[in-house]
């Protein structure tokens, strides 16, 4: 379970947790239903993702499925099984909280997105702060065609990330996006071959790593507030976070470690 410290592993029935060098992997681990989401999943991701929050020992999550897809979205097996909730139930008690937790998160989360990402898979991805894609990604807006309306934050992050009319045909039509196209879309940040993402994924989460945890999990905020306010409010946020940052250990040691030439240790105080 997520909140042990560096180096430490741990295998939940549908997710894989790993920490090691201040990075956190979140595997989710049902390759047979290409990672679909079933309750149990969503209960043990929302915690992990809790406990990664936790854990001191993490600066940075990365998100990636198990196996030649990352997720397929709603275990379309499970819907229909008897006594479960409706869907608006469903949505209220775990896609909703799950997709805050990513959002809240005070570290960046990055989605090594390894194969095709359907329905709230994709939502899961949009949630990230950054994408990574495998040459082999697809991202598929599935919801229309089981006869759903796009759900799990997909209708508020993929206007945003791409434009509503992009956004509006790929939820329309269902077809889905090749990782190229979602790249040239600025939907992901790099398209790799699925042999070395996770190596990909992991060098830029090492890089984040190295930053200021205080000033990243503030510009994390301030990046979330921006798209949510007018132009006012989001600077007088940014003044009242750099108020913060500018008292914090991180800084002094940034600047001093500029005026002696070296690299900064942060320590996230
Ligand atoms: O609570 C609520 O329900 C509300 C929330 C809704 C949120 C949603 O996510 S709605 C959208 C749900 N997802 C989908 O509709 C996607 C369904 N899957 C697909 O369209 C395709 O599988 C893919 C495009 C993702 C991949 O296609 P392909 O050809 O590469 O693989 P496949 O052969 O279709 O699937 C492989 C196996 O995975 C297969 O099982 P089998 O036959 O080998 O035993 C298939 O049934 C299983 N699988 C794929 N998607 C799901 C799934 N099993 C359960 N649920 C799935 N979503």
């Amino acid at each position: 379970m997520a909140g042990s410290g560096s180096g430490s592993k741990s295998t939940l029935s549908t997710i894989h947790y790993d920490v090691a060098d201040s990075i956190a992997v979140i595997t989710l681990a049902r390759p047979d239903a290409l990672n679909a989401l079933d309750r149990t999943m969503k209960d043990e991701l929302l915690a992990t993702i809790r406990g990664a929050g936790r854990d001191r020992a993490v600066r940075v999550v990365i998100l990636t499925g198990a196996g030649r897809a990352f997720s397929a979205g709603q275990d379309l097996r499970e819907t229909f099984g008897g006594n479960e909730p409706t869907l608006a139930e469903e949505l209220r008690a775990r896609y909703n909280p799950l997709i805050l937790a990513i959002r809240r998160l005070g570290k960046p989360v990055i989605a090594a997105v390894n194969g095709v990402a359907a329905g709230a898979g994709a939502s899961l991805a949009f949630a990230a702060d950054l994408r990574l894609a495998s040459d082999g990604a697809t991202f598929v807006l599935a919801f229309g065609r089981v006869g759903l309306v796009p759900d799990s934050g997909s209708t508020w992050f993929l206007p945003r990330l791409i434009g509503p009319a992009r956004a509006a045909e790929l939820m329309f039509t269902g077809d889905p996006l090749p990782a190229d196209e979602a790249a040239r879309l600025g939907l992901v940040s790099r398209v790799v071959p699925g042999e070395s993402l996770m190596d990909e994924a992991r060098a830029l989460a090492g890089r984040l790593a190295t930053s200021a945890p205080l000033a990243m999990a503030m510009t994390k905020r301030a990046l979330a507030r921006a798209q949510e306010v007018g132009l006012e409010d989001a600077l007088a946020y940014e003044a009242s976070l750099q108020g913060i940052a500018g008292r914090s250990a991180d800084h002094r040691e940034g600047v001093m470690a500029f005026m002696d030439k070296r690299t900064p240790r942060f320590t996230g105080e």
